[in-house]
């Protein structure tokens, strides 16, 4: 970056794409990326690299984000897709670590955009810089990286990395909030029979009967599950598939009225509008990386007509 140019100037020039692929500051020092296809248009955070919307062409936005949604250096976004790496929820044995990992709320790095051949879809590579305030919260010498392919479908692949010579034990998810005209209308299929650990309350393992409804605050770790979510919204008159590779356990969560008012940053009603289908390894699904190996979690979200 030169003396004269703004970092996103800097980026422009180096990893723009004409009509495409443009980087822009959202509040100071906050880069979004904004991306414009023939099938879609997106935006991306260059802190969590968390995409924060996904609209395809002809659709309303897929990937909702929040209208109080603020863009501030160190707190996560609320909504598009926050990336939570090392651990989901929690930190089990340090509770004064932040919730769902360090990487949602840090800078990563672009390292390439590009356009598809074929589909015509937009790829966006970037990784996760450690710092020494990362490196204290988690010593692992280990690489992370996200790909993004924004089309007429998103597809999103994380890629970890163990580069030191122990290995470490990890949990993570693509955190995602998918938007829906009324999330009391709304159905998630695909869970029937899966065992699940119900959040709320006293944490409880029970068992799924058919759809999942929504009626009230809602927060399960769906476990033993590689299938596909449908998230039937007869509001939108639409079927949000969720596909994942990699993962063996599905997070469904709404926060409903009172934890919504809670966290203050979902807007007026905003919890009716959202619902998140979490493509995990979370709870006992956790991941071993020896050193040397990698491990990919990979979703692929798309669009179809509610028949
Ligand atoms: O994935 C569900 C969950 O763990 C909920 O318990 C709730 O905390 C949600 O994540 C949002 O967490 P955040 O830290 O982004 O407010």
């Amino acid at each position: 970056m030169s003396m004269d140019q703004t970092e996103a100037e800097a980026l422009n020039a180096q990893f723009g794409i004409e009509d495409q692929v443009s980087f822009r500051e959202q509040s100071p020092g906050f880069i979004v990326i904004d991306i414009a296809n023939a099938q879609a248009t997106a935006a991306l955070a260059l802190q969590g690299a968390q995409l924060l919307t996904w609209t395809p062409a002809g659709q309303p936005a897929v990937v909702w984000q929040s209208p109080e949604a603020r863009f501030v250096d160190g707190k996560s976004v609320r909504g598009g897709v926050p990336v939570c790496w090392p651990w989901f929820g929690a930190r089990p044995d340090d509770a004064t670590l932040p919730a769902h990992g360090f990487v949602r709320t840090a800078r990563w790095e672009v390292i390439r955009t590009a356009t598809l051949a074929g589909s015509g879809a937009t790829r966006v590579e970037l990784r996760f810089l450690h710092s020494d305030a990362t490196r204290r919260m988690w010593p692992h010498r280990s690489e992370l990286e996200l790909h993004v392919d924004i089309g007429s479908t998103l597809e999103m692949e994380l890629i970890s990395r163990n580069t030191g010579a122990e290995a470490f034990t990890m949990t993570q998810a693509l955190h995602t909030y998918f938007a829906v005209g009324d999330i009391r209308q709304t159905r998630v299929t695909g869970l029937d029979g899966c065992d699940y650990l119900d959040k709320v309350g006293e944490e409880q393992r029970r068992r799924q009967q058919g759809p999942v409804t929504f009626s009230g605050e809602t927060d399960r770790i769906y476990v033993d599950t590689d299938a596909d979510c449908l998230i039937e919204d007869p509001h939108l008159q639409r079927r949000i598939r969720v596909s994942k590779r990699g993962s063996h356990s599905t997070v469904v969560w709404n926060p409903w009225i009172e934890k919504a008012d809670r966290l203050g940053d979902l807007g007026e009603d905003g919890y009716l509008h959202m619902v998140c289908v979490e493509s995990a390894n979370a709870a006992d699904d956790r991941v071993t990386l020896e050193p040397g190996n990698e491990y990919h979690l990979a979703v692929r979200y798309s669009v179809e007509a509610l028949d």
